[in-house]
């Protein structure tokens, strides 16, 4: 094993879906920019992902197999499902067999295999989970390890933390972005952005609302997840000044983003993270955000944007009211403070070393 030099480390990506087709949503990227920061740091990174994954520059071993069911759409009692020739057992075959290769396995599966397999390895394993709690039986799954394994679980936030039964063995993470990739805006146009699947647990219509009582237009850009929703919205607000951007690259997102006075953050759920809200930091934009999960630990409440009572859309319009009060080079310095991809880097490498040494 390398001390405190290179590390030699197996990534062992979601199975919900073949990387860069975005179905692993926040997972996909955190793992990306975390493979990409780990090999400019002169670390050895190998993924491991289902077959037709592919990723800029990262060596990918291709698993064949069936992907597993998104976690989110199952109910708390749901068993434990394993679909036949399941890519997610075939990845874990993979890893049981080179497991002597490797310094250390890294886990981004929100599945109950990998957390019950790792007391069958030799090599040591970090678990990255990327959601909040979701089913009874993964929660114990997970417990168990946490309890056997102390420190080897990893988490975005303290609020997705608190939603799991192991709350206090957590490593807070946080995430990042690559900065470059984002240009400073110093003067906006008087507009307001809304950026996110259109879902229910995202309540747009709260942010419909505010900008049919600020008057401002508020543009929105993400993949319309639930049709009927969407319509519902529109039918519900014939008038409000909205218009709807479509499902933008990186690129193209933020040089919309970057001109609005600020970007409306309603979740209704507890939100693991919300990358969203540092891509608007990154831009200089500041974020106007219900007090709920990820974005309440990113937003400096009066300083890089404020943080609204939860479900008021009276408190959105008031915050809409302050936003010039914002300094928005203060929005970029807090992205480049503490989520860019080198500090994202330095956290994992801390947390992967830590376990090393336990
Ligand atoms: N569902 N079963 C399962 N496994 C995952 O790894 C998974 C998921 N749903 C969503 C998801 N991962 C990621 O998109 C989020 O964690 C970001």
């Amino acid at each position: 094993m390398t001390q405190n030099s290179t590390l030699k480390l197996l990534f062992l990506s979601t199975p919900v879906g073949v990387l860069g087709s975005g179905i692993g949503g926040g997972v996909e990227l955190t793992l990306y920019n975390l493979a990409r920061e780990m090999m400019r740091c002169g670390h050895q990174v190998r993924v491991v992902a289902p077959k037709g994954s592919q990723m800029e520059g990262i060596p990918i071993v291709e698993i064949p197999g069936n992907l597993q069911q998104a976690a989110q759409i199952q109910s708390r009692d749901t068993p434990v499902e394993m679909p036949e020739a399941s890519v997610l057992a075939g990845m874990w075959d993979y890893a049981r067999r080179v497991q002597g290769d490797w310094d250390l396995i890294v886990n981004f599966a929100f599945d109950w295999l990998p957390f019950y397999l790792t007391p069958f390895f030799q090599c040591k394993i970090a678990h990255f989970i990327s959601m909040g709690s979701m089913t009874t039986a993964l929660d114990r799954a997970m417990e168990k390890i946490a309890l056997e394994f102390p420190a080897t679980i990893g988490v975005y936030t303290h609020s997705q933390a608190e939603t799991f039964p192991f709350t206090s063995t957590c490593r807070i993470l946080g995430s990042g972005i690559d900065l470059s990739l984002y240009k400073f805006c110093a003067k906006p146009e008087n507009a307001l952005a809304w950026l996110g699947r259109i879902a229910p647990e995202k309540a747009l219509e709260d942010a419909v609302e505010a900008a049919q009582m600020t008057g401002i237009p508020l543009k929105i850009f993400g993949k319309i997840q639930d049709e009927k929703y969407w319509k519902d919205i529109c039918k519900n607000h014939p008038n409000a000044p909205i218009e709807y951007g479509g499902f933008l690259s990186t690129r193209e997102l933020q040089s919309e983003v970057r001109q609005c006075r600020a970007v409306l953050m309603t979740p209704r759920w507890v939100e693991a993270f919300g990358n969203v809200a540092i891509e608007a930091l990154a831009c200089g934009v500041p974020v106007i955000s219900y007090r709920r999960g990820g974005p309440a630990e990113i937003v400096r409440d009066a300083q890089t944007g404020f943080l609204v009572e939860p479900d008021s859309v009276a408190g959105l319009v008031d915050a809409i009211a302050r936003i010039d009060e914002i300094d928005r080079s203060a929005c970029r310095q807090q992205a480049e403070r503490e989520y860019s991809l080198t500090a994202l880097g330095n956290r994992f490498e801390a947390w992967f070393q830590d376990i090393l040494k336990a």
